[in-house]
């Protein structure tokens, strides 16, 4: 008995820690809310990748609000979680925040979105899109369709994504960055939508209300404040993608449906299926592998006339 249990001790001091009785990693994730069919896939990709890679997820959503993302990352701070990984819904404020978890050795991975801080060691790493460029690729769309539209000026409106996020602020730059170069494009009105269906479709109105100017082409930051100001045009007695030319970013499900239908001229994909990425991550950066401080993700542009044949290949 004496010599089993003694050979036991013994087994157990020479065994390396296995992996299995390694405790789960646990994330903390600050979600920026439920706005649009893009970020309903982002979230859906999180969860899914979190499971399947053995990691704990503590998940909040903010409600498009920062004071509930600093809540939610302040607690997770107070939980002592391993890796903090956040979707900041405006560019700016998050200072204080990101100290104090790095004054407590939790590292912080900025995904979907970046931030505006003085000290970049604040912050792990970001996972993201090139924001700029898909503003870019919109604007380009905009410029072929105006060479081939004889006559004069082409009247643009611009719905705008949430005040002060980083995909509002980018796409409108990489817009009106190539836009500027054709004197016919000029933007006549622009407003934020917040993103969603509902607030593009109330902004649309009140774009369609305001008569001096005829609007030639809608660029709208997302699909959901596409697919929001095509009810209102049609409500309005115009025919969307023809009366008023439509481009967007996202390219979500929806927005390939509109453009089978022929109501949505074009739209810039913008991956939102980050999850399995951003758990690699959070895998290497706790185990203190280095890794990139910027992660892009590799995206196309769809037209309308390749929409029915995209549109069974589309995961989101
Ligand atoms: O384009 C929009 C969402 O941050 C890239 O947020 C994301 C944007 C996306 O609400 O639909």
């Amino acid at each position: 008995m004496k010599i089993l249990r003694r050979s036991l001790l013994a087994a157990a001091l020479l065994t390396p820690a296995l992996p299995a009785f390694a405790a789960p990693l646990v994330m903390g994730f600050s979600q920026v809310g439920a706005e649009s069919e893009w970020r309903t896939a982002n979230t859906a990709s999180v969860k899914a990748a979190a499971k399947e890679a053995g990691i704990t997820l503590k998940f909040a959503d903010a409600q498009q609000k920062q004071e509930n993302q600093v809540k939610a990352i302040r607690s997770y701070i107070a939980q002592k979680v391993d890796v903090i990984a956040f979707s900041p819904v405006v560019e700016s404020g998050w200072d204080t925040v990101l100290k104090e978890a790095k004054a407590a050795g939790i590292p912080v991975i900025l995904t979907d979105r970046s931030v505006k801080v003085a000290d970049p060691s604040l912050y792990a790493t970001f996972i993201g899109s090139d924001f700029v460029e898909e503003g870019r690729k919109a604007g380009r769309w905009v410029v072929e369709r105006a060479a081939k539209a004889p006559g004069g000026a082409l009247n643009i409106v611009e719905l705008q994504g949430t005040v002060g996020s980083a995909p509002a602020i980018d796409r409108k730059k990489g817009f009106e960055e190539v836009i500027k170069a054709n004197a016919k494009l000029q933007i006549i009105r622009s407003q934020s939508g917040e993103f969603t269906r509902a607030k593009g479709k109330e902004v649309m109105e009140s774009f369609l209300k305001q008569r001096d100017k005829k609007i030639d082409v809608l660029f709208a930051h997302n699909d959901d404040m596409a697919i929001g100001a095509i009810q209102a045009i049609e409500e309005a007695g115009l025919k969307p993608g023809q009366d008023i030319a439509i481009v967007s970013i996202d390219g979500v499900r929806g927005a390939f449906e509109a453009m089978k239908a022929g109501k949505l001229n074009v739209t810039v994909e913008c991956n939102p299926l980050l999850g399995p990425q951003l758990m690699q991550l959070a895998k290497d950066i706790v185990a203190k592998k280095p890794v990139d401080k910027r992660i892009t993700v590799t995206e196309s542009v769809y037209t309308a006339d390749v929409a029915a044949k995209e549109l069974p290949n589309r995961k989101y």
